[in-house]
């Protein structure tokens, strides 16, 4: 196809999840055409292909939801405290129809290449089916978690049962019950999706690398007078949100009165830290003040991010309870964490995990005393057993953050490749946009705070950030926007100091690209807070987009 024949529009968005539906509807309402290109075959991203059972956000409902519109505040009400993947897809696809959005999003499609052509000051953007589009504005809403990672075992191709990976759930109904089933990987989607699986399965084995440390949940059914007191008070419990460092208000049960709560201004930050407290207080508190009511307690106790007195504190009432809760010891001693601490990999909260071990139906295979050898045909050897399964469930995470840029053939000014200039891990200014690719900005993703933050906020965030940042190059008859390279290079550098003294600096995770082989060990977002944050870009903005070249 030639370039005479490509379609021609304002901005195009590569994405149907939270960003770019919302990306979709706000460049509309500016009077801007624009292309949304979803590989889905409908809205929701991350809430759209992650479909496996018992999968739902750990970001309480009233909160993981748009502020945009006050009227769809209002209309829209949440079920339970966390809300169930099917209610979050409701959610989007109800905003989809409500904001007619559907009409500019190509769905089943997937933008494979994107070059930035200097002559015309165009970006040139083609899809798997050979659609071309020439757009002054390309933006990136591929999410942070949406390229799925498989293990390599060997022979994975022979085994011939059903097979599934967590992020890549099938849209027609999976039937577990009678069958024997593997589960591989212990991270939120497989501490989400086992006991689920487990109450259908006649046999689950669930395959035991290193576990991610998780808590209760507590999640519940929202009562009327909640929903209300939320909805009376939406405004501010947004705007407090935002001057969060999570973006996350409701860290506490919610009930009426947490709403009144949460809207006072009760400093939520403890004034001792977590390491004063001793071992029995800290055992104590837990108890009693913070089983069931989410992470909020580690948004109250920073240090539990670098003191290794605190973390050690910490993980023995972690692991105490996992030696009560858990019958069989050889069993709880696959599920304590190998990571030598909390906060070295994300945090989980679940409903009865370490309940469901107790279960006769579920057994672990620790991978680091018994290796899985290979797949064969009716499941999974390892070095001492053969085990037949009817379905693998491999819940063995993402490619993060960069997996999905990567995946495009992206080409900015002077050919530079894009994966060439990210071999060592992805640069960006803000999180916003890269040197050398002029008008091609980036939602939430590495370099920006997202990933450690109400996402939905986050992108928000952003989102309303680069449509304002458009609508300024309009009214001042400009044409070009780019990273100064100087400003990118520095950002960088503040987001590696601002992780540095932190655990998860150091902890083998998605967040620093161990979990995929070969991928540069780079920290990939931003770990100094929403506030700080949206401070940063509201600044550059009152003096003029400093950091980029607007021509
Ligand atoms: O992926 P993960 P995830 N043999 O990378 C194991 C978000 N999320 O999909 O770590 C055996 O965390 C691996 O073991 P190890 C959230 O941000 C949110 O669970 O390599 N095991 C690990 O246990 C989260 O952090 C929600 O030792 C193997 C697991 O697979 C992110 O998505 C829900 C293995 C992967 O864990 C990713 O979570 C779900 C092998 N060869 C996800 N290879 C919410 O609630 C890998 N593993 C909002």
């Amino acid at each position: 196809m030639k370039r005479v024949d490509a379609k021609k529009i304002d901005v195009l968005v590569v994405g149907a999840g939270f960003a770019g539906v919302y990306l979709t509807h706000q460049f509309r309402e500016n009077g801007l055409s624009v292309q949304t290109v979803e590989a889905g075959q409908d809205v929701g991203g991350t809430w759209y292909w992650n479909r496996y059972p018992g999968a739902r956000c750990d970001v309480p409902s009233v909160e993981y939801s748009y502020s945009f519109s006050k009227d769809l505040e209002k209309e829209w009400t949440w079920s339970e405290k966390y809300a169930p993947q099917p209610e979050i897809l409701k959610y989007i696809q109800h905003v989809a129809d409500r904001f007619d959005v559907r009409k500019d999003i190509l769905f089943n499609t997937r933008v494979v290449k994107a070059h930035y052509v200097e002559k015309g000051n165009i970006w040139l953007v083609q899809t798997d089916d050979g659609k071309l589009f020439e757009a002054n504005y390309f933006i990136l809403a591929t999410g942070n978690l949406s390229v799925p990672r498989l293990p390599s075992f060997k022979n994975m191709a022979d085994f011939k049962g059903e097979f599934y990976h967590t992020g890549g759930w099938p849209t027609t109904p999976v039937d577990f019950k009678g069958k024997r089933v593997a589960v591989i990987g212990t991270g939120s989607s497989g501490i989400q999706s086992i006991p689920v699986i487990a109450e259908d399965a006649a046999q689950l084995t669930v395959f035991i690398k290193d576990s991610n440390y998780t808590l209760p949940a507590g999640n519940q059914a929202l009562t009327p007078d909640f929903t209300q007191a939320v909805k009376d008070n939406y405004p501010r419990i947004r705007r407090k949100a935002r001057e969060t460092w999570g973006g996350i208000l409701f860290n506490t049960n919610p009930t009426v009165e947490s709403v009144t709560d949460v809207l006072s201004d009760i400093p939520r930050q403890s004034e001792r830290t977590l390491g004063s407290y001793s071992k029995e207080e800290v055992h104590q508190m837990m108890e009693d003040k913070y089983l069931g009511t989410g992470l909020g307690f580690v948004t109250n106790f920073p240090d539990i991010q670098y003191d290794e007195t605190t973390d050690l504190r910490l993980r023995e009432y972690l692991n105490e309870r996992i030696w009560t809760l858990v019958d069989d010891p050889k069993k709880a001693a696959a599920l304590i964490p190998k990571s030598p601490h909390y906060a070295d990999r994300r945090p989980v909260i679940d409903t009865n995990y370490y309940q469901t071990f107790n279960r006769d139906n579920v057994e672990i295979v620790d991978v680091n005393n018994e290796p899985i050898i290979e797949f064969y045909e009716q499941g999974i050897r390892t070095n001492a057993n053969d085990y037949a399964f009817d379905a693998i469930v491999c819940a063995t995470g993402f490619d993060a953050m960069t997996g999905a840029i990567n995946k495009i053939d992206i080409v900015g000014r002077e050919g530079q490749v894009l994966k060439e200039k990210w071999m060592t891990g992805p640069r960006t200014y803000l999180g916003l946009m890269t040197n050398n690719f002029p008008n091609m900005f980036m939602i939430a993703g590495a370099g920006s705070p997202s990933v450690f933050c109400n996402m939905v906020l986050a992108i928000e965030q952003h989102v309303e950030w680069v449509s304002a940042c458009i609508n300024y190059m309009k009214e001042k008859g400009k044409t070009t926007i780019e990273a100064k390279l100087e400003d990118e290079d520095e950002w960088v550098q503040h987001c590696i100091e601002v992780a540095k003294p932190l655990f998860v600096s150091r902890g083998d995770s998605w967040y620093v690209g161990a979990n995929v082989p070969g991928k540069p060990r780079v920290f990939m977002p931003y770990i100094g807070g929403m506030p700080n944050y949206i401070a940063k870009c509201d600044e550059v903005v009152k003096n003029g987009y400093t950091g980029f070249t607007i021509q």
